[in-house]
């Protein structure tokens, strides 16, 4: 991480991570060590080393000779080494996590007696894994693909583990058919290619297989599956769950997050280039947010039905392939997460956390959903293979309220629980059952009738209802990008069966679709399609989200200088970029001081040109100073810069002699905005030709108010990107 952000970064040692407050991390602290100049080199039974570098050996005369294999210090080093790795995720492999807490601001009592989600005095601590779900755990981060959303709260009446995503449907409706779902996606058999994509053959034609998967992998087309940060996912818990109240009534609910900033999503043309430039830019992106104390936070919210509505609908409501479109049962949110502790080592408490979707608290409980029953016994199952049987007992796992229970024993089991029995009941009447009172969970009465029989009810059968409302429901910009993403994914599939009869299901959804895509990967153009029902659901788009305020706190501001630089537009937009919370990055062509036109100042760039890449940020800032753009203007690394941002549809902004630098890089001159002759816009490009303060407070006023130019260039960043550019047509740079 180190160089990765200025100052502000630099006070992260590895010992100071983030705020260490909250019941977990105190019952993390017993297990935690720190290391310093004054600890010694012990072996791990305990013995001091003289030396980590120098394997025992029967040295002659000349000094060389054979290792001795008696050396118990080697040995162990070499032997832990080798033991090392645990085998990866059977899916979501690749992650990162943070700690953090979630509270109530509303209490739900009239639907649950959970105190978790009642006791708005509360704050429970919680532990979130953010993941990829096809690649191998080395791959990366910016890949096509759905993302998980894992939430282990741990509250005072037991572990309690959310484990959704950030897509509200699943590809299948019963858990039986999650092994071929996951074979057909992860790299072929025969070759193992290819890592972390959804674009080749099997998945294509798992896909069209199974018509259930249309309404997913409408979403996975869609540019929820290339979030631009973790921080700026929406997770959804996707299976029906239930709450139980006090008076033992029961309401279905499905949970969600929704984060404070929006959700953003990059471009695809940037997604695949990070993958290669900087593949851990998620993992980075989360850790740096809250080392920086920007702590992200998603506003926690419900769906609910009441049993007596279960069969309400036109789609089952047990269908995991189904949302509840929110104009039908709209989210109520009630509470709030917050991600403010980065782990302390990656390993103990990011790889070893283990989610299972049956650990539910007291007032919640489990639904009929085909899905979710079957992943209540698939994640316990994993952990044993993954971490042993003893996994709970992992500092990261473990709850913050008492465990006592007769389990006993299996590899590693930690635990050493006094007495002379180990069963119940016992002479002793140690370590009873509870009772309801006491707050032990006891299962609802549901009512159980029916045959034995494989069979999914009738509304699970519609499966291109919903695709078609989540496409209808796009922005145009959103519609463009699914259909490019489609013209990616089947150009990688090489089988004409495969993408012929794929541009074919599309006609399921969407005609114009379908034949647009058609005409780019090949197979016959569909001539005919299934009629739309026309209907749609705003809230699906993330273009149309509600209630998000406009910021640019945490988004990374890159300001290209080169010797001869404009000081005070560099200063001001510096001064003015930090006290919003944005982290500006100072990019020289080469990390040497750089100095000011007249000698008015320097600064030490923190990434040069070719190191650092226009993909790794939110936004440009280019400041005047005539020889600075000139150097630039010379430099093809530089002019790079400046396209692959303008077609990356980022905000950009130049002063002084800057501005013809930018016009002349994209082609596109800027246009003076009503309200000042001296700002000029155009596509989310903005300019100001004339900076010239007396003094860099001056500088900063004129920055940040009178002439609005860092208002604008500001307002730009925090609206993600300028889709008029990509509708305009005038991305093509990159
Ligand atoms: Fe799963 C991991 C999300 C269906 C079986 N799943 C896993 C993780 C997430 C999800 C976020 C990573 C947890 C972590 O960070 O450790 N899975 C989902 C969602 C699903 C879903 C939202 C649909 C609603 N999963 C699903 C089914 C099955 C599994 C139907 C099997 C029947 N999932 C697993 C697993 C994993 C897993 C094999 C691998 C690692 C782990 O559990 O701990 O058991």
């Amino acid at each position: 991480m180190a160089g990765l952000v200025p100052e502000t970064m630099q006070k992260v040692t590895h010992a100071v991570l983030g705020p260490r407050e909250g019941d977990k991390l105190k019952d993390l602290a017993h297990d935690t060590k720190d290391m310093t100049p004054k600890d010694r080199l012990t072996t791990d039974y305990g013995v001091k080393q003289s030396t980590a570098d120098d394997w025992l050996k029967a040295v002659s005369p000349d000094q060389a000779g054979p290792l001795l294999l008696e050396d118990p210090f080697g040995r162990e080093r070499i032997m832990r080494f080798d033991h090392e790795r645990i085998p990866e995720r059977v899916v979501h492999a690749r992650g990162s996590g943070a700690f953090g807490k979630f509270k109530v601001f509303e209490s739900i009592e009239d639907l649950t007696f959970a105190p978790v989600l009642t006791d708005t005095t509360r704050e429970t601590p919680v532990f979130v894994r953010f993941s990829t779900v096809l690649g191998s755990r080395g791959s990366a981060d910016t890949v096509r693909d759905v993302r998980g959303f894992a939430v282990k709260f741990y509250t005072q009446e037991g572990n309690w583990d959310i484990i959704g995503n950030d897509i509200p449907v699943f590809f299948i409706q019963d858990a039986i058919k999650f092994p071929d779902v996951i074979h057909a996606g992860k790299p072929e058999p025969h070759n193992e290619v290819p890592q972390a994509q959804s674009a080749h053959n099997n998945f294509w034609d798992f896909q069209f297989n199974h018509t259930e998967s249309t309404h997913m992998f409408m979403w996975t087309m869609s540019d929820r599956a290339i979030p631009r940060s973790f921080r700026m996912m929406q997770g959804f818990g996707v299976n029906t769950y239930t709450l139980i109240n006090s008076k033992g009534e029961r309401h279905f609910v499905k949970f969600t997050f929704t984060p404070e900033l929006g959700v953003h999503s990059l471009v695809w043309d940037e997604a695949l280039k990070l993958a290669g430039q900087d593949p851990d830019f998620h993992r980075k992106d989360l850790w740096e947010a809250i080392a920086n104390g920007v702590s992200p936070k998603w506003r926690f919210g419900i769906q609910v039905l009441p049993e007596a509505d279960e069969h309400k609908f036109d789609f089952d409501i047990l269908d995991a392939t189904k949302v509840w479109p929110e104009d039908l049962v709209p989210t109520r949110y009630i509470g709030e997460l917050e991600l403010n502790c980065n782990p302390d080592e990656f390993f103990t408490q990011v790889e070893q956390a283990a989610f299972c979707t049956s650990h539910v608290v007291p007032g919640i409980g489990f639904s009929d959903d085909p899905l979710l029953q079957g992943r209540n016994f698939s994640y316990f199952d994993t952990q044993i293979s993954r971490l042993g049987v003893n996994f709970q007992e992992l500092p990261v796992n473990r709850p913050v309220c008492p465990v006592l229970n007769f389990n006993r024993d299996g590899a590693l089991r930690h635990t050493i629980t006094r007495g002379t029995v180990n069963y119940w009941p016992n002479r002793y009447e140690a370590c009873p059952p509870a009772s309801r009172e006491e707050g032990a969970y006891v299962e609802y009465p549901q009512k159980v009738a029916g045959i034995k029989a494989r069979m999914r009810s009738d509304k699970f059968k519609d499966h291109f209802s919903q695709a078609q409302l989540f496409y209808n429901s796009m922005s145009p910009v959103e519609k463009l990008h699914i259909h490019n993403a489609f013209a990616f994914e089947l150009d990688h599939c090489e089988d004409p069966v495969v993408y012929g009869r794929m541009v074919q299901r599309l006609a399921d959804i969407d005609l114009g679709l379908a034949q647009a895509v058609a005409d780019k990967v090949g197979g016959d153009v569909p001539r005919e399609g299934r009629p739309n029902h026309g209907r749609r659901a705003p809230a699906l788009s993330q273009h149309e989200f509600p209630g998000i305020k406009p910021t640019i706190a945490s988004r990374r501001i890159a300001i290209l200088v080169a010797d001869g630089y404009d000081q005070a537009a560099f200063a001001a937009a510096y001064a003015a970029a930090s006290a919003a919370l944005a982290v500006p990055l100072v990019i020289g062509t080469n990390r040497r001081k750089v100095t000011a036109a007249d000698g008015a100042g320097s600064t030490q760039p923190h990434h040069h040109l070719e190191g650092f890449r226009s993909t790794m940020v939110d936004a440009l800032f280019v400041p005047g100073g005539a020889q600075s753009a000139a150097t630039l203007a010379r430099n093809g690394r530089a002019l790079h810069w400046i396209r692959e941002a303008f077609g990356h549809l980022k905000t950009i902004g130049a002063t002084g002699e800057a501005v013809e630098l930018v016009q002349n890089a994209i082609g596109l001159p800027t246009v003076a905005v009503s309200d000042s002759a001296e700002v000029r816009e155009s596509y989310g490009v903005v300019t100001l030709k004339e900076l010239r303060p007396e003094s860099l407070r001056e500088a900063v006023a004129i920055a940040k108010g009178a002439t609005g130019f860092m208002e604008k260039f500001f307002y730009g960043i925090s609206q993600h990107r300028c889709w008029e550019r990509e509708l305009a047509g005038l991305n093509n740079q990159v």
